[in-house]
C-alpha cells in the first residue's frame, strides 16, 4: 500500500530540497502537486483539501521559508498533517483494540461479505490469545452462507480457542443471545461475534447488524474493510457509521497494491480510528495500526520500527549470534550464507521489507527494475543445498563440472550459480574488510550484500 503516494510524494519534495530558498509561490506549487498525489492515491477530496489547507496555513509562515532547510520544514509539516489525518497526534501511539470493559467484552465485526471479517476474527482470536493469554470465544452469525459457521469453526480451531457449538436453524439474534450466555456462564474473557455481510449495503443487512448490536451492546464494534476498493471502502464505512454505528475500523488486504487513500480519508468521514491492519491471509498477519509510522512510510522516512519489531519477531536471537560470530572470525561458508537467507526469507515479502527502510522508499522503482523478487531467495537457497557439505564449506572446489550439476539440481541454470558464488566472494571480501568496523558494519555489509545491485553483489537473478 501506498508506494505510488510515496514515491509521487518524494518527486515533489526531492524537488522542494534542490531549491534551498523557498518562496512561498514555491510551497503553493508544491501543495499543489501534494494535492494531486492525494487525488490520485484516492484521497477523498475534502480531506485533502483540508489537509492541504492546514499544511498552507502552517507553512507559508515567515519562519518556515527564512528557516536553514525549508524544505525540511515543510516536509515535517506535512508528515504532522498526514499522522493527523491518520488519527494520530501527540501522545497517540496507536489506538489498538480497546477491552477496557467487564468480561465478557462483546466485539462485534461488521462490514460487507468478503471484506475479511471472518479472518480478522480468527487473527484477533489468536492475537488475544497467545499475546494477553485471554479466554476468547467466537461465535458465527453468519445463517446467510451455509458453511459461514463452518468456516469459523475451523479457524477457531487453527486458533486454539471456542466456537461457539452450531445449531442449525437459529438466527442471527439467537445465536448472539447464546453467545453472550455462554460467555457469562463460562467466564470468558472476550466473545467475538462475526456478523454476516452482503455485496452491497442494503437495509436488510443493515437491520440485522443494527438489531445484534442492540441486544448484544458491545464494547467494540469493528468495520471491516477492504483497503482495495479505494473510495468504495469510505462510502461503506460513512454507511456502517450512519445506520449501524461503529467505533474502529480494520483495514484488510494491506498487503496488496492498494493506493491507500482509503486509510487517510476514514478518520475524517467516519470518526472511528483504524485500529488494525489485515496485510495477509495468514492469521498472524495482524498488525496494529500506528498513524505516526504510517506516515513515515508514506513520506519515504522509512518504517524502521515496525522493522525492527518484524526482525524481533522472526528472526532467531542464537542463529544470529552464531553467524556474527562466525563472521567475526572470516569462517562464514555457504551454509551460513543459506541459514542467513532463511531467516531474511521467514521475515517475509522482500519488498516489504525494503519499503520499510529508510531513504528506500524513492528507490522503490529501482528495486522493482531490479527485480528483487521473493523468489529470489528460494532460487539462491536451492542452490546451495543442490551443493555437497565439502563445497559448502569450501566453495573454492566449485569448477565447472560441479557448477553443472548443481545447476540441474537447482533447475537454474550456470550463470545463476556463477553469480551466487561471485554474491558470496564479495560478501566474504567485504566482511573481511569490515572486520575492524565491529559488529554494527558487519550487519550492514551482510545485508547489503544479500542485495545485489544495492550492496556488494551483481545483477540478481
Ligand atoms: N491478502 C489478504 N487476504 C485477506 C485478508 N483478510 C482476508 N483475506 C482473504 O479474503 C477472503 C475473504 O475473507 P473472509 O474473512 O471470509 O471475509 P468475510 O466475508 O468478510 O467474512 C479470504 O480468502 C481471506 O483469506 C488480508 O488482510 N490480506
Ligand atoms: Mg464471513
Amino acid at each position: 500500500m501506498f508506494e505510488a503516494l510515496s514515491s509521487r510524494l518524494n518527486g515533489v519534495f526531492d524537488k522542494l530540497r534542490r531549491r534551498g530558498a523557498l518562496s512561498e509561490a514555491d510551497v503553493n506549487e508544491a501543495l499543489r502537486e501534494v494535492r494531486i498525489a492525494l487525488l490520485e492515491a484516492d484521497v477523498a477530496l475534502p480531506v485533502a483539501r483540508d489537509l492541504i489547507n492546514k499544511v498552507r496555513e502552517r507553512a507559508v509562515g515567515a519562519e518556515v521559508i527564512r528557516s536553514v532547510s525549508p524544505a525540511q520544514q515543510v516536509i515535517k509539516i506535512v508528515n504532522d498533517a498526514l499522522v493527523e489525518a491518520l488519527g494520530g497526534g501527540e501522545g497517540i501511539e496507536a489506538p489498538g483494540l480497546d477491552l477496557n470493559a467487564p468480561a465478557p467484552v462483546p466485539i462485534l465485526m461488521v462490514g460487507l461479505q468478503g471484506s475479511g471479517k471472518t479472518t480478522t476474527s480468527g487473527k484477533i482470536a489468536l492475537r488475544l490469545r497467545t499475546r494477553e493469554k485471554k479466554k476468547v470465544l467466537l461465535a458465527s452469525l453468519d445463517v446467510q452462507r451455509p458453511a459461514a459457521q463452518l468456516q469459523l469453526q475451523t479457524l477457531a480451531n487453527q486458533t486454539g480457542v471456542t466456537s461457539l457449538p452450531i445449531i442449525p436453524g437459529q438466527t442471527p439474534l439467537e445465536i448472539a443471545a447464546r453467545a453472550m450466555d455462554t460467555a457469562r456462564r463460562e467466564l470468558y474473557d472476550v466473545v467475538i461475534l462475526d456478523t454476516a455481510g452482503r455485496l452491497s449495503i442494503d437495509d436488510a443487512l443493515m437491520d440485522e447488524v443494527a438489531a445484534v448490536k442492540a441486544a448484544t451492546r458491545p464494547h467494540q464494534t469493528l468495520l471491516v474493510v477492504d483497503a482495495m476498493t479505494g473510495q468504495d471502502a469510505v462510502n461503506t464505512a460513512r454507511n456502517f457509521q450512519d445506520r449501524v454505528g461503529v467505533n474502529g475500523i480494520v483495514m484488510t488486504r494491506v498487503d496488496g497494491d492498494a493506493r491507500g487513500g482509503a486509510a487517510l480519508s476514514m478518520r475524517a468521514v467516519t470518526g472511528a480510528p483504524i485500529r488494525l491492519l489485515g496485510a495477509g491471509e495468514k492469521l498472524d498477519a495482524l498488525e496494529d495500526f500506528h498513524p505516526s509510522r504510517i506516515a513515515g512510510r508514506i513520506l519515504g522516512m522509512g518504517d524502521i520500527v515496525s522493522l525492527v519489531e518484524r526482525a524481533a519477531e522472526t528472526i532467531d536471537r542464537d542463529e544470529a549470534e552464531k553467524l556474527a560470530a562466525k563472521m567475526q572470525k572470516g569462517q562464514f561458508d555457504l551454509e551460513d550464507f543459506a541459514s542467513q537467507l532463511k531467516q531474511v526469507g521467514k521475515m517475509g515479502n522482500l519488498s516489504g521489507i525494503l519499503g520499510m527502510l529508510p531513504g528506500l522508499g524513492a528507490m522503490k522503482d529501482k528495486i522493482a527494475n531490479a527485480k528483487i523478487d521473493d523468489g529470489m531467495i528460494g532460487r539462491q537457497a536451492a542452490i546451495i543445498s543442490s551443493m555437497t557439505r565439502k563445497e559448502r564449506k569450501n566453495p573454492d572446489i566449485i569448477k565447472a563440472s560441479r557448477k553443472k550439476r548443481i545447476a540441474t539440481g537447482a533447475g537454474v541454470t550456470v550463470q545463476d550459480v556463477n553469480r551466487l558464488l561471485k554474491q558470496f566472494d564479495d560478501m566474504s571480501a567485504m566482511m573481511k574488510r569490515m572486520n575492524k568496523l565491529g559488529q554494527k558494519g558487519l550487519m550492514r555489509g551482510g545485508l547489503g550484500a544479500l542485495l545485489p545491485g544495492m550492496g556488494g553483489g551483481k545483477r540478481p537473478f
